[in-house]
């Protein structure tokens, strides 16, 4: 097992895998930029190390300064939480090469899944079921793209190859708009991500956004550890997630969530993943896969009862997964609310002095936030400050676990959605179950 761990991250993640180092006594080391020097986890790591002024480019992304920071505290690994560099191949690469440990999958794994024509490939390949579409990069001859779209059947979205997450997409309703939509959407993807490779599928009108997890050690084993159900978003931002994802028959659940396990065995694939989908009339179609540990990991983990990060670790350090499939049980039901510096109306953000922070308790409730009274939220960062995670027997309660929490919740001197949340967890249509991707956006009358 690993020695000492760099955590290259900030907020409740770097203080979500500190506590989790802490329990497998493993030593730890906090990197910071400026501005972040008070962040929770950082009095609470080993060590500490400054690597750059507040910009992420010039701290959290900063390849160099994070690579060096090992080497100057001897850690042998590091965990890269989710966003920043967590996906980046490049960094998996420089720490692989500098003889250090990236929790997470090889770098050609990271590659191979951020371009999502490969990623989509190799899905197919393995089992998973997928979107009908072009199978690949379309050509530049019109006139083929043309019979690509009538051969799918519009509507029909052009995406970046490159993009990802909702960046670089477009929906084509007619074949008199495709080709300027294509090459609308090549230059934008050449302009943002340097590659301006687009590739088409069916458009899916009103589908969910169900994710499927999984854990994988690299040597022909791999576990799935249920599904979530994230369709509750807004402007491809989750605000509320939920395991398991609710009225999915069970073969058809068994189904998607067993090649989801044969795709990572074939693959060779190794630490957490998410398998993205579109989930539309009772059928699943993989658009994409995270190679990360997802902000709404606690829901799964309420669940199943496993700890995610403490496997990705093992998994990572060489050891064989600790867990067979027979061992995963899907107990009762979790909800995550996600709490963000923000205007509830706006949603501009607002970071500012939190002059006094109180969190909700009680059994099955779950608070992950580095947030204490006094702490100061930099407006340089993501808004995120806070996730509440209840759990119960059944959904009907958990939910009712969530109003009580969120009504318990104080966070005193900014504006945030707690509000928003309130009027969520009381929707008459979310408690019944299944909402659409478009749920949220309609409800606010965006
Ligand atoms: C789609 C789609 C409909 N049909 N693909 C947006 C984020 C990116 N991961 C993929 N996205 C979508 N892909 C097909 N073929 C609709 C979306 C989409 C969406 C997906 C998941 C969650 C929220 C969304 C919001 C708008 C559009």
């Amino acid at each position: 097992m690993f020695d000492k761990i760099l955590i290259a991250n900030r907020g409740e993640i770097a203080l979500r895998v500190l506590r989790a180092c802490k329990e497998m006594g493993i030593a730890t080391v906090a990197v910071h930029s400026q501005v972040d020097r008070d962040l929770k986890h950082v009095r609470l790591a080993d060590e500490a190390v400054c690597i750059g002024p507040n910009p992420s480019p010039q701290s959290y992304l900063n390849i160099p300064a994070i690579v060096s920071a090992m080497e100057i505290t001897d850690s042998v690994a590091v965990h890269p939480g989710y966003g920043f560099l967590s996906e980046n191949a490049n960094f998996a690469e420089q720490v692989q090469k500098s003889g250090f440990t990236f929790i997470g999958p090889d770098a050609d794994t990271i590659r191979l899944m951020g371009d999502k024509v490969s990623a989509i490939r190799a899905m197919k390949k393995a089992g998973v079921p997928t979107v009908p579409g072009s199978n690949g990069p379309l050509p530049e001859n019109g006139e083929r793209c043309l019979e690509i779209a009538r051969e799918i059947g519009f509507p029909v979205i052009i995406k970046a190859a490159s993009g990802g997450g909702g960046r670089g997409m477009r929906v084509v309703h007619t074949e008199a708009a495709l080709l300027n939509a294509i090459s609308v959407t090549r230059s934008e993807a050449g302009a943002a991500f340097g590659d301006s490779t687009v590739y088409m599928e069916k458009f899916l009108q009103n589908p969910r956004h169900v994710e499927v997890q999984v854990m994988s050690d690299g040597q022909g084993n791999a576990i799935h550890l249920g599904d979530r159900d994230c369709s509750l978003q807004r402007r491809h931002q989750k605000v509320l997630e939920e395991a398991p994802a609710p009225g999915i028959p069970d073969d058809v659940r068994r189904g998607v969530q067993e090649s989801c396990v044969q795709a990572c065995i074939e693959i060779g694939y190794r630490g957490a993943g998410t398998f993205e989908f579109l989930y539309e009339d009772e059928r699943f179609y993989f658009i994409e896969m995270n190679t990360r540990i997802q902000v709404e990991h606690p829901v799964t983990e309420m669940v199943t009862g496993v700890d995610l990060i403490k496997e990705q670790i093992r998994v990572c350090s060489g050891e064989k997964l600790s867990l067979k499939q027979e061992d995963i049980v899907i107990r009762g039901h979790a909800f995550e609310c996600r709490i963000n510096a923000e205007d509830p109306k706006t949603f501009f953000p607002s970071p500012g002095k939190v002059n006094n922070f109180h969190t909700p308790g009680g059994l099955g409730v779950r608070v992950d936030s580095h947030l204490y009274s006094g702490y100061t939220v930099p407006p340089n960062y993501d808004s995120m400050i806070a996730k509440v995670i209840t759990h119960a027997e059944d959904r009907k309660a958990a939910l009712a676990r969530m109003r009580v929490a969120l009504s318990e919740l104080i966070v005193d001197g900014i504006k945030t959605n707690i509000p928003l949340q309130e009027q969520l967890v009381r929707d008459e249509a979310f408690a019944e179950g299944g909402v659409n991707i478009h749920y949220l956006e309609k409800k606010l009358g965006l």
